[in-house]
């Protein structure tokens, strides 16, 4: 015997999301791509409403079945009652913390959730063509802003914008036809894959309206006031939280936003500083802000970041993005995931990890794909970020030689 020990190194926990039975990418399928853990939610269940035991094991046991591990719910909703503290709020945080307790006894302990007003993430196209005919999701102001003004004519809506913001929407809005109208507001507020809400014209500016009188930092108050209620429940039965950031990482449809930056980030967690207030860190999200310094924010936040997603964005001058590849882009992947390799050998612990989103690309340009989440696409983003990672560990082996 050598005496010895053989440093134990911590790699990321790789896994995908699973959109439940009806999802055409199955478990097997994620199995064979190499990961061990299942990000999911009980997508059936109303917002607002318990998840019991029962139900929660139903689920977990379909996971299990396929050899896999149920390792981060994605998402429990937080009711829109919550985020404006409206009618029955207290009955909804009751219900939250319900919940919590129910998944904790489950054995599931990573739990996402976001603060994001009406809407979860927002695209404006779902099949932006890339060269060589794979499709890729983008966001664009100029479609932003002709569904805004000249669509839903949201009142006040042109405050939002400036002039010359307003006459690229204007331009959008005329040159689309009535079929291109209807896929864009369609493609705005009848919910993405995962989203909580879907809207018809007058519900979105229903649900809008609530948010009257609402501004950043009442949100912001919101939001602590709702993880000052559950953080206590979620300590007791050893709960991690952790909040997705808003996607895109600013103010749409004048609503406010509060997860976007690192400035928000210090507010959250110090006015509840319970470490199990933690974070999702989702690089597509932060990266779309060029102010977003990522491998500092994964410095100053490792201790809080218990959950991570990984793809890359790229912006122009206008502030339009379009989800590059997992390795290109502006998200600097390679500082990335150094900082994420260094910060879980220091922390001792793998951080559960997804490819988020990938390229509907070859076959499943031919199938009903979830947009964002078809096989392939997060599959090759999957196998990059895994090559990426491999690399980075070799490098700390010979270097610790
Ligand atoms: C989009 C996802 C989001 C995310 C929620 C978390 O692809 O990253 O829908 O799941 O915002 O609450």
């Amino acid at each position: 015997m050598s005496g010895v020990e053989k440093p134990v190194i911590y790699k990321m926990t790789q896994t995908m999301r699973w959109f439940g039975p009806n999802d055409p990418v199955s478990l097997p399928d994620i199995l064979q791509a190499g990961c061990s853990g299942i990000v999911s939610a009980l997508h059936h269940i109303p917002n607002g409403v318990v998840w019991e035991i029962q139900e929660i094991k139903k689920h977990q046991q379909l996971i299990e079945n396929a050899g896999l591990r149920w390792d981060v719910v994605e998402s429990l909703p937080v009711h829109e009652a919550i985020k404006t503290q409206s009618e029955n709020f207290e009955l909804y945080i009751s219900n939250y913390k319900k919940s919590l307790e129910n998944l904790a006894v489950c054995g599931i302990t990573t739990v996402t959730y976001n603060f994001m007003p009406v809407l979860d993430w927002t695209r404006t196209n779902l099949a932006f063509e890339l060269p060589g005919g794979a499709k890729a999701l983008k966001f664009e102001k100029a479609a932003v802003c002709a569904f805004d003004v000249f669509i839903l004519k949201r009142p006040g809506a042109s405050n939002s914008y400036t002039e010359e913001e307003i006459a690229k929407g204007k331009a959008w809005f005329e040159n689309a036809d009535d079929a291109q109208r209807k896929l864009l507001q369609r493609n705005i507020i009848a919910g993405l894959p995962g989203s909580e809400e879907s809207f018809t014209l007058e519900q979105f500016q229903l649900a809008l309206d609530q948010y009257e009188g609402i501004d950043e930092e009442k949100l912001i108050a919101h939001l602590i006031c709702f993880l000052s209620e559950i953080m206590p429940v979620a300590d007791a039965c050893g709960i991690k939280m952790v909040v997705h950031p808003d996607d895109p990482p600013y103010a749409i449809f004048g609503l406010p936003r509060v997860v976007s930056t690192a400035v928000h980030l210090r507010k959250i967690f110090s006015a509840v500083p319970s470490l199990n207030n933690g974070l999702c860190f989702c690089t597509g999200s932060f990266g779309v802000r060029e102010d977003n310094d990522l491998p500092g924010m994964i410095r100053e936040f490792a201790a809080r970041i218990n959950f991570i997603h990984l793809r890359s964005t790229k912006r122009n001058p206008d502030g339009d993005f379009f989800e590059d590849n997992h390795l290109e882009g502006d998200v600097d992947m390679y500082q990335v995931v150094k900082e994420i390799f260094n910060q879980q050998q220091q922390r001792r612990l793998s951080i559960p990890v997804r490819p988020d989103h990938g390229h509907q690309m070859l076959d499943d340009l031919r199938k009903k794909t979830n947009p964002g989440y078809s096989a392939i696409g997060r599959l090759k983003g999957l196998a990059e970020l895994r090559g990426l990672e491999f690399g980075i560990l070799n490098e700390y082996l010979i270097s610790n030689k």
